[in-house]
């Protein structure tokens, strides 16, 4: 299982608080602990109240490198922001995010080439999210034509079936289980899937969020997902994920599952 920290997100108060103070120290912090406990690479996303997000992403990642260097995955939907930040990374980028809006994903696949990325895209259009499991299939099937056009294998590229909250849309989240499943199924090799993992448990009640954020991503590793960007200080969570990738019998039995799963991630 790839992770992918989502800690360093200004949605988050105190990140949001780091940015507008220039807080080094806090932040390098925040990517020191959720590589160590367990993460792949960071979500790096400067939040909704960013008066000048450009130089807001160039600093986080910058100040994230002096601790490490960590892979990034730059969380914006703005092309500027990406374009300048991809060019600061110094480990292999991953471009978060692009949707299947064929402008959109024909720029972002091309700069992923460019810059030797991989390249997270939502199955999602200008007409916005689609209610039903095929049209997400055939926006995830346009997703791939469309990287592919770019000069990226379907293996650069992690494609995101969006995660309602289950409180918001109880059946959404197990439909995306099948969406998971069935984008295994379109091209060889195939594209990875990855989902923001805390989407599911958002307006649920705080003692219960790190609950269903397990229990999900249990189901989902059961049907092939790859990755997740999801919260790797929640031990439980680490060792959920280590646990459910033996039971599906990705790596070989072993009784300490969190030793096992720290050696065997990729
Ligand atoms: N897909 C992709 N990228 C994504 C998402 C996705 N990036 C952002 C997000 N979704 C994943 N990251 C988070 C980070 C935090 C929370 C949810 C998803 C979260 N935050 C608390 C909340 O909203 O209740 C607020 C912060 C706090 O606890 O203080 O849950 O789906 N490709």
């Amino acid at each position: 299982m790839f992770i992918i920290g989502e800690k360093i997100n200004g949605m988050f108060l105190p990140v949001a608080a780091a940015i507008r103070s220039k807080d080094e120290k806090f932040i390098r912090g925040l990517a020191a602990s959720q590589m160590a406990a367990g993460a792949s690479a960071l979500d790096v996303n400067v939040g909704p109240a960013s008066d000048d997000p450009k130089s807001a992403m160039k600093w986080l990642i910058e100040t994230i490198q002096k601790e490490g260097d960590f892979r990034i995955s730059i969380d914006t939907s703005s092309i500027e922001v990406m374009e300048s930040a991809v060019s600061i990374c110094k480990n292999r980028p991953i471009l978060n995010s692009a949707t299947a809006s064929a402008d959109k994903l024909s720029r972002l696949a091309a700069l992923a080439a460019n810059y030797k990325a991989e390249l997270i895209a939502l199955t999602m259009d200008e007409k916005g999210i689609p209610s039903s499991d095929e049209k997400k299939l055939e926006l995830a099937a346009a997703i791939v034509a469309g990287a592919e056009n770019a000069g990226l294998s379907p293996s650069d590229v992690y494609i995101d079936p969006v995660l309602l909250p289950v409180a918001v849309s109880q059946p959404s989240p197990r439909a995306a289980l099948e969406v998971i499943a069935q984008i295994k199924l379109l091209s060889d090799p195939a594209p990875k899937t990855i989902v923001g993992l805390s989407n599911v448990s958002q307006g649920a009640s705080k003692s219960y969020r790190s609950l269903i954020n397990r229990t999900y991503l249990a189901m989902a590793i059961s049907r092939g997902l790859d990755a997740a960007i999801c919260d790797s200080l929640d031990g439980e969570l680490m060792a959920a994920a280590a646990a459910s990738e033996i039971l599906a019998d990705k790596f070989i039995y072993c009784e300490s599952f969190v030793d096992s799963f720290k050696k065997n991630r990729k």
